[in-house]
């Protein structure tokens, strides 16, 4: 029997938070990588669809793909590669715009967010800002994937790229697999700490509300005890009325802890909830940051585990790849 095909992949458009850490890369490299044939991405193509620093992304891919180690990925598992290190991406990217309508790229929430964002900062929209769920389709559909575990915040592309699978199978016959997103149970939507009605992200300007991987565990402290709670003093599981208390609460319960409801009832006070939910997080990381620190010293090895990924991944998309240029109509090269 063939083993389901994983793919996923983080952009390196900051340093990597909590949020991508719950919402993604720990079931990745706790659960993905050892019941599926897994490969795991630094997206880094994504991170030009905004205003960028050359040498920024360069530093920031290095240290995601860094990270995807050291949160436990395992090359002997999984592949882990960086996305411009394989062409088929860009190349399969550009049958999807052929596949996609400008409509339902426009209707894209993240699309909406960051146009916004970028206006407000004076700066011009990137085409690509518009393009790039076709490029992100292209990265899951190049490899035959079957689940994309996921944030909540991607599963919209993830529904884009189901839909521009299933409209170019129909118009030039079977080629790609029609994948789904998995989300995690808890903590799918880690909500920034300052401002609990928005995602923490790794690109906001105001960094005080997220919690990095790498920050030390002082920082991480000062930021959970200075989180922004409700009104009310009482401890209740409610998203709607008290994001605040409810996305410590999410954040404790994916820590280890139970689950979040039940949690609520063991506290009666915002300090107490805070506190544990502090050293729930910095204990979480430790590790995380341990393994960083020694894997940042052998930077021939993570090279080489990007090298062989990138081989590996190659080999896997260009035969789908070369199978949609002539599903197309595109005359092969002779
Ligand atoms: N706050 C979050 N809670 C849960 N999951 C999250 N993810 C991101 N933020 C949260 C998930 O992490 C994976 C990698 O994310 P990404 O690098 O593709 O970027 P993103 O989803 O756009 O998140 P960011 O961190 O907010 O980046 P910027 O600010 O650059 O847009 C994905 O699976 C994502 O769902």
């Amino acid at each position: 029997m063939t083993r389901t095909r994983i793919f996923s992949g983080v952009k390196p458009t900051g340093h990597l938070t909590l949020g991508n850490y719950l919402g993604a890369l720990r079931g990745w490299a706790d659960e993905d990588q050892h019941r599926a044939d897994a490969l795991f991405c630094v997206v880094d193509l994504h991170a030009l669809t905004v205003e960028h620093d050359p040498a920024r992304v360069r530093r920031l891919s290095r240290q995601a793909a860094t990270l995807l180690l050291a949160v436990g990925l395992d090359p002997r598992l999984c592949t882990v590669f960086v996305q411009s290190h394989v062409d088929e991406h860009t190349r399969l990217a550009y049958l999807m715009e052929c596949t996609a309508s400008d409509g339902e790229m426009r209707r894209m929430i993240q699309y909406k967010e960051k146009t916004e964002r970028e206006r407000a900062r004076g700066g011009s929209v990137r085409l690509s800002l518009l393009t790039y769920p076709a490029l992100m389709a292209a990265d899951i559909l190049a490899y035959g994937t079957g689940e994309v575990p996921v944030g909540e915040d991607q599963a919209q592309h993830v529904e884009l790229t189901r839909d521009l699978a299933v409209r170019f199978n129909q118009r030039y016959g079977q080629t790609f697999v029609v994948p789904k997103a998995t989300v995690p149970k808890v903590a799918a939507r880690v909500m920034d700490l300052q401002e609990p009605t928005s995602k923490m992200g790794k690109s906001h300007a105001r960094t005080s509300g997220i919690v990095y991987l790498l920050d030390e565990p002082e920082v991480v402290r000062k930021k959970v005890m200075r989180a922004v709670t409700d009104a009310g003093s009482d401890v209740v599981y409610d998203r709607a009325e008290r994001p605040g208390v409810a996305n410590l609460l999410d954040i404790l319960a994916a820590c280890g802890a139970g689950d979040p409801t039940e949690l609520a009832d063991e506290y009666d006070s915002y300090g107490a909830l805070k506190k544990d939910t502090a050293e729930a997080v910095v204990e979480l990381l430790r590790p995380v940051r341990e393994r960083h620190a020694e894997l940042v010293k052998d930077p021939e090895y993570v090279d080489s585990v990007l090298r062989d990924g990138a081989e590996r991944a190659r080999a896997i998309a260009r035969p789908r790849v070369d199978a949609a240029y002539r599903a197309v109509g595109l005359m092969p090269a002779v």
